[in-house]
């Protein structure tokens, strides 16, 4: 019988950091409804959006912030980071300067944020990159099937044909490679960071589910006091009270279902 007991989901505190239109929104799109979207509006203050992960042993709720990469929303940054157990820090690999930016943010959450926190970098738009079959991930690695999407929406692997047999060499073809940054470049700068990192598309889900998978993993559960459940009034914020919610402190952006596992 001891085996059979039902796992409680643990919930994680998980925010998405990184220039504006490198794709966050789109990770967590694909993420949590298996979609893509070619013309996103841009993100106003801060989307809230849950999504479950099932690893062998436990339950993630992955609670999700999805932030505005504009600058003038920088100082609302603190509130969304703050007691988060991971973050997401996205970049662009067809745009330099859009990891220079990823390497501010996470300089900021090793000065600011949590002590344990799980940070991911992630090189986005990898279908862009003609040697986009040779993405790369470091730290530990993802093998295994990410989670168990909603059964009536995509996973978050739908679409993706990326080629495994080919193996390319890396970086920088001058012709039809928009890549500006290299896998070698970022994935160094992650691992002396001590950063998970992994090259995604969230147009393909190439690597989508990997990502919050290894973020699940990878969390130190220990250190993490289980929560009341969701709808346990008092302990979460105004906005988060059922699994859909988007916080924008102006206007402009649709409501975002989340789909569970
Ligand atoms: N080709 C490609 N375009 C993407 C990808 N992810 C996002 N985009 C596009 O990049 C633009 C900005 O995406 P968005 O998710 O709003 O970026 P955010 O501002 O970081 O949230 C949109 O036009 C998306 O369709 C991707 O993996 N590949
Ligand atoms: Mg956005």
């Amino acid at each position: 019988m001891a085996d059979e007991t039902p796992v409680k989901a643990v919930q994680v505190k998980l925010v998405l950091l990184g220039e504006a239109a490198v794709g966050k929104s789109s990770l967590v799109l694909r993420f949590c409804q298996g979609d893509f979207n070619e013309n996103t509006s841009p993100t106003i203050g801060a989307a809230f959006l849950t999504q479950k992960c099932r690893l062998e042993n436990r339950i993630v709720k992955f609670e999700i912030w999805d932030t505005a990469g504009q600058e003038r929303f920088h100082s609302l940054a603190p509130m969304y980071y703050r007691n988060a157990q991971a973050a997401v820090v996205v970049y662009d690999i067809t745009k330099a300067a859009s990891l220079e930016k990823a390497k501010a943010w996470v300089k900021e959450l090793q000065r600011q944020a949590n002590a344990n926190i799980v940070i991911a970098l992630v090189g986005n738009k990898l279908d862009l990159a003609s040697d986009s079959s040779s993405t790369s991930i470091s730290a530990p690695t993802a093998t295994e099937t990410p989670e168990t999407p909603t059964e009536d929406e995509g996973t978050a692997e739908d679409g993706d044909s990326v080629e495994e047999s080919t193996p390319t060499p890396p970086v920088n073809n001058e012709s039809d490679d928009a890549r500006q940054v290299s896998t070698a470049e970022a994935e160094a700068y992650a691992k002396e960071s001590g950063l998970l990192f992994f090259e995604a598309s969230a147009k393909t889900g190439h690597n989508v589910g990997e990502i919050f998978t290894e973020i699940a993993k990878t969390i130190p559960f220990d250190t993490i006091t289980p929560k009341p459940a969701a709808n346990q009034t008092g302990n979460r914020r105004s906005a988060g009270n059922t699994e859909n919610n988007n916080v924008n402190l102006g206007d402009g952006q649709q409501a975002k279902r989340s789909g569970c596992c």
